[in-house]
């Protein structure tokens, strides 16, 4: 009996996929299919793929011309599985003519001609809206997102507002985009979407209006200073059937979702205590370490450290405290906030102008989750016990610099098929919000913290 094998994705299931099938079905007497998870699928940098790993088995059992299905789920899994259920042939479509050629020791390697003129990233394409995306600020964070757009389909990003015009000119130059000084509502009027990149102070009113005018928002954090602000924009945005985003994008990084799953898996017993901080040092003349209003530790980092604290605990803390180091120009360099909650104990600690070790500490009773900084663009953690010779290390994908997962979440949402609003809450961002409140009560009182 000739045994083939041949693997794929099988996004939306369509005609190129069946004649690959029934050609290599006529190659032996016996087909293995192997299915991609979504894991593997990311792990390999296909980030859009629109079907679940059940759908898409689904389809390919439906054309009756597997023997067999299996899952791939890892790399190197076709040199075990080759080997594993003794097969014949590999074989996959000549877009990957070359890259198999290593499975040669094993088994024949066949390359059968692609079917032209269809592919699953043609029909998402055809599925998902161009989303026609505007940017609010021309600065460090909106350059960050033209490098990451490139890796993420359904965007195209076709202007930019500033209202001074000299940062605007020069990020006209630099990206070839139409940009706006005067006329929020011009730029409005060109896009479906806005990723809104100012100073913090100015995000809430971008958004309203930008959600008043029927747009899409992907909103860098803090979205608002204020509970009320938070929730009266996610108001709007349901009533304007409109996506709001808050761009805290550790909360959209795969490996970060697997930590948080970790905790709450029961690995480490029951969590009593979560650390976690974040510091970088910021430039004395920057407007982090300048800006007396707006600028601080406290604004630029505590929704990322508030995220593990509110995924773990929920968001019904008994108490809360804030303090702060302030520094020459009044703002807090260094924020220590401490929360209790019925089943333990919290501590966010933001920084730009002291340095610490930048961990997250997840403690339970049975161990601790350790990550180390940049924890918040989760590459790698570790399960740490009692006895000091039992470590568990995990090293979750991680692509680019983070942004483009949570680009990725903002538009299959327009589109209507993301189902990952789960990652970030409107009740996690509006429990963030009232401790910004709390804070800037205090800071613009005036007094010391
Ligand atoms: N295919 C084809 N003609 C098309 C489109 C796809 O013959 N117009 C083939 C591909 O070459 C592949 C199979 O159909 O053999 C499944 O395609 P995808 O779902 O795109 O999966 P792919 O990413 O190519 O995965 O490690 C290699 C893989 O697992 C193949």
């Amino acid at each position: 009996m000739v045994k083939v094998i041949t693997y794929g994705t099988f996004d939306l299931f369509h005609q190129g996929h069946v004649r690959l099938l029934e050609r290599a079905k006529r190659l032996g007497d016996y087909l293995i299919v192997g299915v991609t998870t979504e894991h593997f699928d990311e792990a390999r940098g296909k980030v859009n793929v629109i079907d679940s790993c059940l759908e898409r088995i689904e389809n390919v059992r439906k054309t009756g011309l597997a023997d067999e299905i299996i899952i791939e789920d890892h790399a190197g899994q076709k040199i075990e599985d080759i080997q594993k259920y003794k097969v014949d042939i590999f074989t996959v479509g000549s877009d990957w003519t070359g890259t198999f050629d290593y499975l040669n020791t094993l088994c024949k390697v066949i390359y059968l001609e692609r079917t032209p003129d269809i592919s699953s990233t043609m029909l998402r394409s055809n599925q998902f809206k161009i989303v026609k995306m505007g940017i609010v600020g021309t600065g460090r964070i909106a350059a960050r997102f033209m490098a990451e757009e490139k890796f993420v389909s359904g965007i195209n990003t076709v202007c930019a507002f500033n209202p001074e015009s000299d940062s605007g000119n020069l990020f006209r130059k630099r990206y070839g985009i139409n940009t706006y000084s005067e006329s929020y509502s011009r730029f409005l009027n060109e896009i479906d979407a806005v990723y809104i990149a100012s100073p913090n102070e100015t995000h809430y009113e971008y958004a309203r209006k930008a959600i008043i005018a029927g747009k899409h928002v992907l909103c860098e954090n803090p979205v608002a200073l204020n509970r009320h602000d938070a929730a009266e924009l996610f108001e709007l945005a349901e009533k304007q059937d409109a996506v709001l985003l808050e761009g805290i994008k550790t909360a959209y990084c795969p490996g970060f979702q697997q930590l948080i799953n970790t905790a709450r898996s029961g690995q480490i017993g029951e969590i009593r205590d979560i650390e976690a901080c974040f510091t970088r040092l910021a430039d004395l003349h920057s407007r982090e370490r300048t800006d007396a209003d707006y600028g601080g530790a406290f604004l630029e980092y505590a929704a990322y450290t508030l995220l593990p604290i509110f995924k773990l605990y929920g968001t019904n803390y008994k108490d809360v405290r804030i303090h702060s180091i302030k520094g020459e120009a009044g703002l807090d360099l260094y924020t220590k906030i401490e929360l209790l909650f019925d089943q333990g104990m919290a501590t966010a600690k933001c920084g730009v102008g002291v340095k610490t070790e930048g961990q997250l500490v997840i403690s339970g009773s049975n161990g601790y989750i350790l990550a180390e900084s940049p924890w918040w663009l989760t590459k790698k953690y570790k399960i740490r016990y009692e006895d000091p010779n039992r470590v568990e290390v995990f090293e979750p994908t991680f692509q680019g610099d983070g942004l483009r997962y949570e680009m990725g979440e903002f538009v299959a949402q327009i589109n209507k098929i993301g189902k990952n609003q789960y990652l970030l809450t409107k009740n996690e961002i509006i429990a963030m919000s009232e401790i910004t409140e709390l804070f800037m009560k205090e800071r613009m009182k005036g007094k010391a913290i």
